[in-house]
């Protein structure tokens, strides 16, 4: 194949299903689906459609989605609506009792609404997860983009955090039907604990969250350093708990010695990534100091192994710029240089606080709480870990 900065070009497999934008969790809702949209469309005026299969699908069933989930859940996710659960009857307390349309205590925003066009909702950005895996599996792909996808809050049987299925979960199980072992690794803000509740006692899936623990973060209690996975998993959880500031240099000293080592000691056959962009300076939930640039590192040095790669989205709630991030790490998984300035698209007018450029300036002035103290200690707790892995 043809050369590119980052060593061959790769067959790149892409989702985007238009029935998913519509979807709105609420007008005071941080969680906003169009980002997706956004971000295709910013896929395509920079013409990297060309340069990528699109997947096509049907959306997941009740079965696919039922092979990691409760079949209660799923029948609650299936039939509630908003009149129903608006009615106050049985609906509404078997929807509270999934964690759907309950208030959190001391809360007056409800994180998982019984939104209209639920089922069809999950459905869709679940089988676009499940696609792309597929597409891993039968070697049509060597990566598979699914920016819909990647809710990693999401329970067996319980809504989290925005989540309702968890298309991760659903989409290493197709995985594991072809790969050994699967490395799946989450630089979200937020740590990926549905996703390490599935596999907390596996050794075949490993799973590594870089994540913000500051006090009262989502998901509270979840993601310590000291939290390393129980029986055959022992060890094959990684949590890297973070201060708020984190800037790229200091991220990057952390994740790429680590992310080393976790490959040299668990050897994946395919890598699952949760490429979450609260992550990204600005956000309007998380705290951290990451670039662009910074952020698609991450991408750019998993990419580096070689190996089968999802790609999924996540988090993200400054919509300018989660898609273009998300867009930025298509050219990177395609291998292609794109230009800074944003070509003229439908939702240009959404860049013109970064002056149309699709790499903003990271925010000035942010105080940096991850001392040197805070990083050494972290580093030397994980790294100590992973030798227990050591052949
Ligand atoms: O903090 C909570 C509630 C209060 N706790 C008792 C639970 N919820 C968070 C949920 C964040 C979910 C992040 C999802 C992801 O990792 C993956 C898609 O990015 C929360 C927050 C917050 N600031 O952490 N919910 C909301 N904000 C919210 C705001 C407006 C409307 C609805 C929810
Ligand atoms: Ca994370
Ligand atoms: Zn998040």
């Amino acid at each position: 194949s043809q050369s590119c900065p980052d060593g061959p070009k790769r067959r790149v497999c892409y989702y985007y299903d238009r029935g998913i934008a519509g979807v709105d969790y609420g007008e005071d809702h941080v969680m906003v689906p169009r980002r997706v949209d956004m971000a295709h469309a910013l896929i395509r005026s920079y013409g990297l459609l060309g340069d990528m299969a699109r997947l096509r699908t049907r959306p997941a069933t009740a079965d696919e989605i039922s092979s990691f989930h409760d079949e209660g859940y799923v029948g609650l996710l299936r039939d509630v609506t908003p009149e129903g659960f608006a009615a106050g009857g049985e609906m509404t307390h078997a929807a509270k009792g999934f964690n759907v349309g309950a208030f959190a205590k001391d809360d007056r925003s409800v994180d998982n609404p019984p939104i209209a066009g639920l089922w069809d909702y999950c459905r869709r950005y679940a089988g676009g997860s499940l696609a792309a895996a597929r597409a891993l599996v039968s070697g049509e792909a060597e990566i598979a983009i699914n920016w819909s996808g990647g809710l990693h809050h999401a329970c067996r049987e319980r809504a989290s955090g925005f989540c309702y299925v968890n298309d991760i979960v659903v989409a290493i199980h197709e995985l594991l039907g072809r790969f050994r072992r699967v490395l799946y690794v989450d630089i979200d803000v937020h740590h990926g604990d549905g996703v390490e509740t599935a596999f907390i006692d596996s050794a075949r899936v490993m799973t590594v969250s870089f994540h913000q623990r500051t006090k009262n973060f989502f998901p509270d209690g979840k993601g310590l350093v000291e939290h390393v996975g129980v029986g055959d998993g022992q060890y094959r959880a990684v949590n890297v708990p973070l201060n708020e500031g984190m800037d790229d240099q200091g991220y990057h000293g952390l994740f790429r010695p680590i992310m080393a080592k976790v490959m040299e000691v668990f050897q994946p056959e395919a890598i699952v990534m949760q490429c979450g962009g609260d992550s990204l300076s600005g956000d309007r939930l998380g705290n951290q100091n990451l670039s662009i640039a910074g952020h698609a590192q991450c991408v750019r040095f998993m990419r580096s192994y070689n190996l089968p790669l999802l790609l999924l989205g996540g988090g993200g709630y400054t919509v300018n710029h989660v898609a273009a991030c998300w867009c930025y790490e298509t050219a990177v998984a395609i291998g292609k240089e794109i230009d800074d300035a944003i070509p003229v698209h439908c939702y240009d007018s959404y860049y013109r606080s970064q002056g149309y450029k699709l790499h903003y300036p990271v925010a000035k002035g942010i105080k940096n709480d991850n001392t040197d103290f805070h990083v050494t200690r972290t580093m030397s707790i994980v790294m100590r870990n992973l030798t227990h892995l050591e052949a």
